[in-house]
């Protein structure tokens, strides 16, 4: 019975509490899970938690039969601007399955096309930025690809510029979000009484919180006013969509939360799968030089199109490999619906949750191998092989991310057109160290970049293939 799981050592009224890095939780979890197996607990003030970090038992909670997303006790916090959010919300209210069905074609490959000039714009800015850079300049690689992940989910998302390439701090919006983020995932460290007495960080969350409902808030009231609610980005398609079942569309209250859900979502997670992509490529001069002949076949010099970037397939293992290794959005939880077991092993109550540890589970050698620590893109050359269940960089079943693949295009377009235009030198032999916001980063990480190709500027006219990419 699930009752009687390896725990490590606790303390009393704290639990497991002491034995988890406040700053580091997720990878004291991992280190938890390398001694006591693919099934433990911990006991926090008022909560246990059950970890999974195996295949086989991945593979039982991820049936969606049996078990379904659980909003846990994080997440509860960033309900606070996150509200009923797709991320947040769970699968019963009425929301999730509203605002499931009306942005699910907004992400779809199809829906890619017309998000495709807006990401080269972005990118381009980036190539730009480090094009001009002095030779003993280093790049800030994390710093630079949440600029760039944001300011495409901005505007993509709704139009709007946050131009981060164009300030030398993080727009305040940003600040904002981030330091609420972070108070939220303090929140749940505290204990009741510490967290009560906490009340200059009460009112500074209060005070993001509002500044972040009115930016956006703003933003849809321009829109409307503006009467053009036909512009073809996500904000456009939340305020003309109806859900198909129920024939409803979103209340402007929840396309807030949506909003806010997307920049959280979408920013810091691609973000740090572009960092870690480039770290492995830093580290791996022999992959490295496969993917700039990949590059230099698919792009040559081209501003790449839509389907240059499909034909990116060495770069688009790496993004694979890079999050098999550090999958950005570490764990997700579900819960029981009904009496049930763990493969015959072990018993499981209704409501019983448990936490699968993603990073785990990418390295379960039974089903990856002995070679499970070892970055090898071309483990994904044959996605046929890719065991069922021991992959979920992108969460499970209806629950998965619906940003995957305007993570992937995104991604995959960055990358391509960095290594299309660069040289990467690891001047400091960087170090990993893991940084853990609601993410994963390589923290620190820098590089120099010399350019191997000249940048000839964006250039809208070269993605000139819209008539011949309408039927991929
Ligand atoms: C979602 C998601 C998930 C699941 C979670 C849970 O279950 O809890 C995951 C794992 C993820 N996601 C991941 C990721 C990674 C990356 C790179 C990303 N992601 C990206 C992105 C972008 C965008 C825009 C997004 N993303 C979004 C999102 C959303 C909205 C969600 C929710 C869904 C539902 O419905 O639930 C997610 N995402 Fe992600």
């Amino acid at each position: 019975h699930t009752e009687n799981l390896p725990q490590p050592k606790s303390y009393g009224p704290l639990g497991n509490l002491p034995g988890i890095d406040k700053e580091k939780p997720v990878q004291s979890f991992m280190k938890h899970a390398r001694e006591l197996g693919p099934i433990y607990q911990l006991q926090f003030p008022g909560r246990v938690s059950t970890f999974i970090s195996n295949a086989r038992f991945a593979a039982e909670i991820c049936d969606e039969t049996r078990f379904d997303k659980k909003v846990g006790p994080a997440l509860q916090k960033v309900r606070a601007f996150g509200g009923d959010g797709l991320f947040t919300s769970g699968t019963e209210e009425p929301n999730w399955k509203k605002a499931h069905n009306i942005l699910l074609p907004s992400f779809s490959q199809q829906a890619m096309k017309g998000y495709h000039e807006k990401m080269i714009d972005l990118s381009s800015q980036l190539i730009q930025k480090w094009a001009r850079l002095n030779p003993n300049e280093e790049v800030d690689v994390p710093d630079d690809m949440t600029r760039l992940t944001l300011d495409t989910i901005g505007l993509c998302g709704f139009n709007y510029r946050f131009n981060s390439f164009y300030r030398e701090d993080s727009h305040p919006f940003i600040e904002k979000m981030v330091r609420a983020l972070d108070e939220s995932m303090s929140q749940t460290q505290r204990l009741g009484i510490q967290d009560k007495l906490m009340v200059r960080s009460k009112r500074q969350f209060k005070e993001d919180i509002d500044y972040m409902f009115n930016l956006v808030d703003q933003l849809i009231e321009e829109r409307k006013q503006a009467g053009d609610q036909g512009e073809d980005d996500l904000l456009g398609h939340m305020l003309k969509g109806k859900d198909p079942e129920t024939g409803e569309a979103l209340d402007d209250e929840n396309i807030r939360f949506q909003i806010i859900t997307f920049l959280i979502a979408g920013h810091e997670t691609t973000s740090g799968l572009l960092s870690f992509a480039m770290y492995y490529l830093l580290k791996h001069p022999d992959k490295l030089q496969k993917a700039y002949e990949e590059v230099d076949e698919v792009l040559g010099d081209d501003t790449p199109s839509y389907k240059q970037v499909k034909q990116l397939k060495y770069v688009r293992m790496i993004l694979n490999e890079a999050l098999r290794l550090w999958p950005t959005a570490p764990a997700f939880s579900v819960y029981a619906k009904e009496d049930t077991t763990l493969d015959g092993e072990y018993e499981v109550e209704k409501g019983d949750t448990f936490t699968l540890l993603i990073p785990e589970l990418h390295r379960d050698t039974t089903v990856w191998g002995d070679d499970a620590e070892e970055f090898n893109p071309e483990r994904f050359e044959n996605p046929a092989s890719i065991p069922h269940h021991a992959y979920k960089p992108f969460g499970n079943g209806q629950r998965a991310c619906i940003g995957q693949q305007f993570a992937l295009h995104e991604a995959t377009l960055v990358l391509g057109m960095v290594l299309q235009h660069f040289d990467l030198e690891d001047h400091t032999d960087y170090e990993l160290d893991v940084k853990e916001t609601l993410t994963f980063k390589p923290d620190g990480l820098t590089m120099k970049v010399k350019t191997r190709r000249e940048f000839n500027g964006f250039k809208p006219q070269d993605v000139d293939e819209k008539e011949d990419t309408k039927d991929i």
